[in-house]
């Protein structure tokens, strides 16, 4: 039980196993970890796929159409997929001002090329969705910035990106990924809404939508559940990094369900029942304190954790007090339209209500919340 296949399609960064734990104050504390023994031991533990920025095939192979080689021979050994791909616009010191939104014209013209390259192969391997995480656009200085002028780089950089898909015949959709700081002071298209809004600017908004990430949206005091129910109502949900965050602090990158773990029961909820069928894609990082076996340890608590969780959201609506409970609680009843079917504004306006009749019923939302805490908790 709690055993991952490929079906689950569960996948991983490569820079996610392969994290060596450098972080602001400290050197790296594993070695670099070959995309090619990543690819094996993320198929042996049961993932569906993995998915790269153009950089993470280089970690031990410098020259690119070897690195690229030896990945694609790997898939093939174990059958694992790549569903994603992204570009890393934010470790070159190059990009130091951003890539599309550096005040630089030649580095923006620069992260376009480099963006496009990796898009030929991410096509090449099947990748069906391309991720673009404006790292570095952002800045530390209002003065430093005219962020109107930035935006519309933004825009320019997606509408030719969506160009070149469209004119080279690609199957490929793009999935902004936002985030509010880290490492920029502030970046550009901090949260789920932000991004929502520049994707309604662009010349292609059907190819375009969002990668949210658990814990940047909790770095921003968000609901993820939330902006995740709000992605999908928008038809924008194309892809997902799963994590654990605890509170404002900086980017945690916890195993998923390691930080607010009732919020990951509710996302979990929505992933399986509310019409999201991309691949269940996790953005952790192994702690800096594991070893380098620990790190696969890590990687399986994530799938782990996940399965159980989608086995307690299954328990929980199956459980006829909860379905009482809800019904008690008006839940389903805020899918039936406010005015009725054939309803004229008239007939409603011209309806009495005692406010203070109303006021006096009560929700009842604590039992509810209780019980999928009882869920959760295990003793149910
Ligand atoms: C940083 C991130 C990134 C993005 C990745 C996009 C390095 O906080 O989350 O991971 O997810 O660049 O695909
Ligand atoms: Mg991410
Ligand atoms: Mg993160
Ligand atoms: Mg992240």
């Amino acid at each position: 039980m709690y055993t991952p296949t490929p079906e689950d399609r569960f996948t991983f960064g490569l820079w996610t196993v392969g994290w060596q734990a450098r972080d602001p104050f400290g050197d790296a504390t594993r070695a670099a970890l070959d995309p090619v023994e990543s690819v094996h031991r993320l198929a042996e533990l049961g993932a569906y796929g993995v998915t790269f920025h153009d950089d993470d095939l280089l970690a031990v192979e410098s020259d690119r159409a070897t690195a690229i080689e030896s990945f694609k021979k790997a898939l093939a050994e174990t059958g694992l997929k790549v569903p994603m791909a992204t570009t890393n616009l934010f470790t070159h010191p190059v990009f130091k001002d951003g890539g599309f939104t550096s005040n630089d014209r030649e580095v923006r013209r620069y992260a376009i090329r480099k963006v496009i390259r990796n898009i030929d192969l991410a096509a090449e391997l099947g990748a069906k969705t391309y991720v673009c995480w404006g790292g570095r656009e952002g800045a530390e200085s209002e003065a430093a910035k005219d962020v109107q002028a930035a935006l519309a780089r933004y825009k320019e950089a997606m509408d030719i990106l969506c160009q070149y898909v469209i004119d080279k015949g690609y199957d490929i959709r793009f999935a902004l990924e936002p985030k509010p700081n880290e490492p920029r002071g502030d970046i550009l298209l901090p949260t789920i809404g932000h991004a929502l809004a520049l994707i309604g600017e662009l010349e292609h908004p059907e190819m375009v939508g969002l990668n949210p990430e658990v814990g940047h949206e909790q770095m921003a005091g968000m609901n993820f559940a939330h902006g995740i129910a709000q992605a999908l109502w928008h038809g924008k949900l194309f892809h997902i990094d799963l994590n654990g965050q605890n509170g404002i602090k900086y980017d945690q990158d916890l195993v998923f369900g390691h930080g607010d773990v009732k919020n990951a029961f509710f996302l979990v909820d929505l992933l399986e029942n509310g019409g999201y069928d991309g691949p269940r894609h996790f953005d952790y990082k192994p702690l800096r304190t594991e070893d380098s076996e620990d790190v696969w340890v890590s990687a399986a608590a994530n799938m782990r954790t996940y399965l159980i969780l989608k086995d307690k959201v299954a328990k929980f609506h199956a459980d006829p007090e909860v379905q009482e409970a809800r019904a008690a609680s008006l839940v389903p009843d805020l899918s039936l339209p406010t005015l009725g079917e054939g309803e004229s504004l008239d007939q409603l306006l011209a309806e009495q209500s005692d406010p203070e009749e109303l006021a006096k019923r009560g929700f009842h939302f604590t039992r509810l919340n209780q019980l999928a805490l009882e869920h959760l908790m295990g003793v149910r």
